[in-house]
């Protein structure tokens, strides 16, 4: 076996964001930028003798890297790779397999909800032992080491042949394909009710799940069509595909439209849902009804008991910060633990690993628990699944309750996308500079009673992390939160989060976006992002 040094440069840019690096497909696919990342991965955690999981979303250039990280990983010594047939894993299947084999840790390919084909987006990012992401002094340990970097390790080899199940060898490394959908379906198996689910499906019950021709459509048809019995046709856009069929595989109301017509349409099916391109996301919504994700994240917390994995109870709840404060409620209603974090779901490892928190969410779609160390879509979906089989009322039903319980945060986030990163800087600059000032200050009749830019202390591991985004916090508990996207790949998007608590039992029924009004010009009007950006509107709003 011949291994080569191959002499490169460091090349500027290589910092991972709020998940993983992504950059635009060509950028990936230039000369050495693939393999100088994945050095520099290697570089900090070690492959001499280790065992790794691999595996993507299957967007455009999946197949490719992932030939190009098995003859690197072979170069850099490690044992064995265990990798889903095809290059093909879901990001919370690749975390349990990380899992379930004690591997040293994984490499994921995906640019998650961004769109991907030969102009569009790429990424990679490395997950923990525990199989989780890898937390920022990790991430920036690796950043460091693609500044400084000279050489890489290549095996002389052929492609590997991902297309069939079983084992092969690379050099002196072990490459053990497998099923991506096996073990996760397994798992899923052995937190819900599954028999209680197919009988619901027997029942009569309608589902839509529109995986958005992005990696869960497999392990959607296998779960709910083949083992829940769910009519066939439950699942569509099943078929993952390099440019997921031209889709932006963000499920959101707004890139989820079919979906959302279907559900609020003449013969909507009981339940509808979709998740991203890799898998990690969901979108819940209930015959004429949508779930916010942060309703959904205190939903899930309030019956996940009824589920058998957790029938035992949570221990704590933990969101993002910019997630509304609807889970909080709940848990304090349970008596348990509830944890505020920055948005990335790297900042729930320590609390799922010191088992502080079982259920964790973020209010972009994403939810999960400690089964896994990534958000997961179809374990959300499932669970709802379950709590829906167990309680017998339709989604409208079950929200409407929780509402009357726990009252309501109406909630909502205004994205504005490909902004000049100069002018969001500078809007977030003078934000930033402006918080000292805010305390009392009367805004559209809401006295702001204070305002900070948002910093997070571990409790498990005392690391710090600050300016995670900034808060406006009103005296009648309103909250509006501004932070730039650390995703995309294109200029900035400013994130604007704005949530308003009503208490009930009256007016638990507006539209988020009247019951907001007043906060959402507050918010334009504290910020100036007209005045900045020269935006007067989101152009997606979830
Ligand atoms: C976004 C979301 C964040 C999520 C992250 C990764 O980050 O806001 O909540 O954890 O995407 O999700 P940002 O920095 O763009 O706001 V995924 O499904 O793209 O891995
Ligand atoms: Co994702």
């Amino acid at each position: 076996m011949t291994i080569t040094i191959v002499a490169t440069k460091p090349i500027a840019g290589q910092k991972p964001g709020t998940s993983g690096l992504r950059k635009k497909t060509p950028v990936f696919m230039g000369p050495h930028y693939l393999e100088n990342f994945v050095q520099a991965i290697f570089d900090v955690v070690g492959a001499e003798g280790k065992t790794f999981v691999l595996g993507g979303d299957g967007r455009y250039f999946n197949d490719r890297a992932a030939q190009v990280i098995l003859r690197m990983t072979a170069a850099n010594g490690a044992a064995r790779v265990i990798v889903g047939q095809g290059a093909i894993l879901s990001t919370p299947a690749a975390s349990h397999l990380i899992r379930l084999n004690k591997t040293d840790g994984g490499i994921i390919m995906s640019a998650s909800h961004n769109p991907g084909g030969p102009e569009e987006d790429f990424g990679v990012k490395f997950n923990m032992p525990n199989g989780g992401p890898a937390p920022e002094g990790v991430t920036e340990a690796m950043y460091q080491r693609t500044t400084m970097l000279t050489e890489y390790k290549m095996l002389v080899a052929q492609d590997v042949d991902l297309s069939v199940v079983g084992r092969s060898h690379l050099g002196g490394m072990v490459v053990d394909v497998v099923d991506p959908v096996a073990d996760y379906a397994t798992l899923m198996e052995s937190l819900f009710n599954f028999s209680a689910i197919r009988a619901m499906f027997a029942g009569g019950f309608r589902m839509r799940m529109d995986s958005m021709c992005a990696v869960t459509g497999p392990y959607a048809v296998e779960i709910l069509e083949r083992r829940l019995g769910a009519e066939p046709g439950t699942c569509v856009n099943a078929v993952p595909l390099p440019d997921f069929g031209g889709m932006h595989p963000d499920p959101n109301p707004t890139w989820a439209k079919a979906l959302m017509d279907e559900m609020f349409g003449p013969d909507a099916p009981d339940f509808g849902a979709a998740s991203d391109g890799d898998g990690d996301r969901n979108m819940v919504v209930g015959r004429g009804i949508y779930v916010s994700p942060s309703d959904s994240l205190a939903v899930l917390a309030a019956n996940a008991h009824l589920a058998p994995g957790y029938k035992a109870g949570l221990k704590g709840v933990a969101r993002s910060m910019p997630t509304s404060a609807a889970a909080d409620r709940v848990a304090a209603a349970l008596g348990i633990a509830s944890y505020e974090t920055p948005t990335g779901w790297k900042f729930f490892g320590n609390l799922l690993d010191a088992g502080r928190a079982t259920i964790c969410g973020e209010e972009s779609f994403g939810t999960g628990s400690d089964h896994v160390r990534e958000k997961d879509g179809l374990w959300a979906i499932l669970l709802w699944l379950n709590i829906l089989a167990v309680r017998r009322e339709s989604v409208a039903a079950i929200l409407s309750q929780h509402w009357g319980k726990f009252g309501r945060n109406y909630y909502s986030r205004h994205d504005f996308e490909a902004i000049a990163t100069d002018k969001a800087d500078a809007m977030m600059a003078a934000l930033r500079a402006s918080l000292p000032g805010l305390k009392g200050r009367v805004v559209e009749g809401m006295t702001i009673a204070g305002a900070d830019d948002f910093a997070y202390t571990d409790p498990v591991d005392g690391s710090i992390s600050k300016a995670q985004g900034v808060r406006l916090m009103f005296e009648d508990g309103s909250r509006i939160v501004l932070r730039l996207s650390g995703t995309g790949t294109e200029g900035a998007t400013l994130r604007l989060y704005l949530e308003r608590y009503a208490a009930g039992p009256m007016g638990l029924d507006l539209d988020p976006q009247e019951a907001l009004a007043g906060i959402i010009r507050a918010a334009h009007e504290l910020a100036g992002i007209e005045r900045f950006t020269g935006r007067t509107a989101p152009n997606v709003v979830t």
